[in-house]
C-alpha cells in the first residue's frame, strides 16, 4: 500500500485529493490543526465505518509553524508521496497578516522540505504553487516560462516556496515539483472566496434568506477550474520519473461580473447594471429590486486584473485535460448551494 502525507487535508483540495487517493487504495496520512471546535465536514465522510473506499485515512495533529512536529511526522510516516497543500490561502487576508502568511506558506514549506530531506529523501513532493506568482503578468496567457511578478504577501511567500522546491530538486535531487495552479473552485470552496461567496449568496437570495450580494472588484478576471480536476493533475505530476513544474489551468478567462450574472440567471433573474464604480448596482430587470451592491471593504490594496493560463505542457506531457470548465462549474456550485439553502429555508420554518 502506497503512503501519502497531505498537509492541509481538511481544506478544499486536501479533501478531494484524499478521496482520490483513498479510491486508488493509498494509506493517506493527513495533517490537521488543533481547533477549539471540530469542523471537519469535508473529510468526515471519508473516514470510519461509512467510508466506501479501499484505502485508509489516518489524521495527525500538526502545524506548518511547528518544525519539530513536522519532522516527527515525516519520520514516523515515511511517506512515498507528500502533497503540501496547507496554506493561509486567502490573498486579501494576506495583506492583513503578512508575517503569518509568510511563516505558513514560505517557511512552512521549507520546514517540510528539510524534514523530507532528512527522513524520507526518496519521497516525491508536490507543492501547491499559484498563478498569483505571475501578478499583473507580462504576457497572456501565462506559461511555465512567464516571469513572476508577485504583488501580495501571499504571492511573495508562495514565490519563496516555489524556488525552495526548485532548489531542493537541483541541490539534493529530491523528486520535488510545483503545480502552478490557477483558481479552482467547487461546492467545498471556502465561503470567502469570490466564486463560493457569489453562488452561496445567490442561492440564499433565491430562498429568501438574504436580500442582496455585496461585492468588491467586479472587473477582475480569472481562469476558474474545478478542484477535482486539479487534484488529479497533482497526482499525475508525482507519477512521472522526472520531477517538473507544470501550469494547471483551463485556458478560459471570465470576469467576476460574468460569474454574478450567470449565477443570477440560474435562479431566473436577469440583471441590469446602473451607476459606476462604488455606486454601481445590479438590478433585477423584472422587479427593479437591487440585487448587487459594491462594498469597498472587499477591495484589496492592490489586485490582479487578469490571469489566464496556458496548460499546453501538462496536456502534451501528461495527457491532463480539465473535465469541467466555467459554465458547468457555476452550474455545479449553484445546484449544491441551492440544495443547502433550501434545507436552511425548510429548517427555519
Ligand atoms: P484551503 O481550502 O484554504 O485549505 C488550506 C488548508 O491549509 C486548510 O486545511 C487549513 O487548515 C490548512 N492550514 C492553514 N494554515 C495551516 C497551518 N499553519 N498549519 C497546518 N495547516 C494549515 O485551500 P485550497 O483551496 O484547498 O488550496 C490548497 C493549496 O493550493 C493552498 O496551498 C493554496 O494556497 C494553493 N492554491 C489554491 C488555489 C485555489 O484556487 N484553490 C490556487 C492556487 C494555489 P484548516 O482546515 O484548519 O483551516
Ligand atoms: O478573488 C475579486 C478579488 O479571493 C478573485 C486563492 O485560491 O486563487 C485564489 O486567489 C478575484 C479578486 O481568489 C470579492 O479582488 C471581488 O480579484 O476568489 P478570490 P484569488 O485572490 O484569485 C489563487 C490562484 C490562489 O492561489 C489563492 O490561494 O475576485 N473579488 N469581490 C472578491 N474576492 C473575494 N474573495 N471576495 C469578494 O467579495
Amino acid at each position: 500500500m502506497k503512503k501519502a502525507l497531505i498537509t492541509g487535508v481538511n481544506g478544499q483540495d486536501g479533501s478531494y485529493l484524499t478521496e482520490f487517493l483513498l479510491n486508488k487504495g493509498y494509506e493517506v496520512h493527513g495533517i490537521v490543526r488543533r481547533t477549539s471546535s471540530f469542523s471537519r465536514e469535508r473529510i468526515d465522510p471519508l473516514q470510519g465505518v461509512n467510508a466506501k473506499n479501499p484505502g485508509k485515512l489516518e489524521l495527525h495533529y500538526g502545524d506548518m509553524g511547528d518544525e519539530k512536529n513536522l519532522r516527527k511526522l515525516v519520520e514516523k510516516v515515511r511517506p512515498d508521496e507528500v502533497y503540501n497543500l496547507a496554506s493561509q490561502s486567502h490573498v486579501g487576508i494576506s495583506f492583513e497578516m503578512p508575517e503569518y502568511s509568510t511563516n505558513v506558506n514560505a517557511l512552512g514549506t521549507l520546514r517540510l522540505l528539510e524534514a523530507i530531506h532528512d527522513y524520507a529523501p526518496a519521497a516525491r513532493f508536490f507543492q501547491a504553487s499559484s498563478s498569483e506568482l505571475f501578478g499583473e503578468a507580462e504576457e497572456s496567457p501565462q506559461t511555465e516560462q512567464t516571469p513572476f511578478k508577485p504583488n501580495s504577501p501571499y504571492a511573495v511567500a508562495k514565490l519563496y516556496a516555489y524556488w525552495m522546491v526548485v532548489n531542493y530538486r537541483q541541490t539534493y535531487d529530491l523528486h520535488a515539483c510545483n503545480g502552478i495552479l490557477f483558481n479552482h473552485e467547487s461546492p467545498r470552496r471556502g465561503e470567502n472566496f469570490v466564486t463560493r461567496k457569489i453562488t452561496q449568496t445567490v442561492a440564499r437570495i433565491s430562498e429568501g434568506l438574504e436580500e442582496s450580494l455585496f461585492i468588491g472588484n467586479m472587473g477582475a478576471k480569472r481562469d476558474w477550474g474545478y478542484a477535482p480536476d486539479y487534484v488529479r493533475a497533482m497526482w499525475m505530476m508525482l507519477q512521472q520519473d522526472e520531477a517538473e513544474d507544470f501550469v494547471v489551468a483551463t485556458g478560459e478567462l471570465h470576469s467576476v461580473r460574468e460569474l454574478i450574472e450567470k449565477s443570477f440567471t440560474h435562479i431566473g433573474i436577469q440583471l441590469e447594471w446602473n451607476g459606476v464604480a462604488t455606486d454601481e448596482k445590479g438590478i433585477d430587470s423584472k422587479t427593479g429590486k437591487v440585487m448587487v451592491q459594491v462594498n469597498p471593504k472587499y477591495y484589496r490594496p492592490i489586485d490582479i486584473d487578469s490571469v489566464l493560463g496556458d496548460a499546453s505542457k501538462i496536456r502534451e506531457k501528461l495527457g491532463w485535460e480539465p473535465e469541467v470548465k466555467f459554465d458547468r462549474l457555476v452550474d455545479i456550485m449553484m445546484k449544491a448551494d441551492l440544495a443547502v439553502a433550501r434545507k436552511h429555508g425548510r429548517d427555519a420554518v
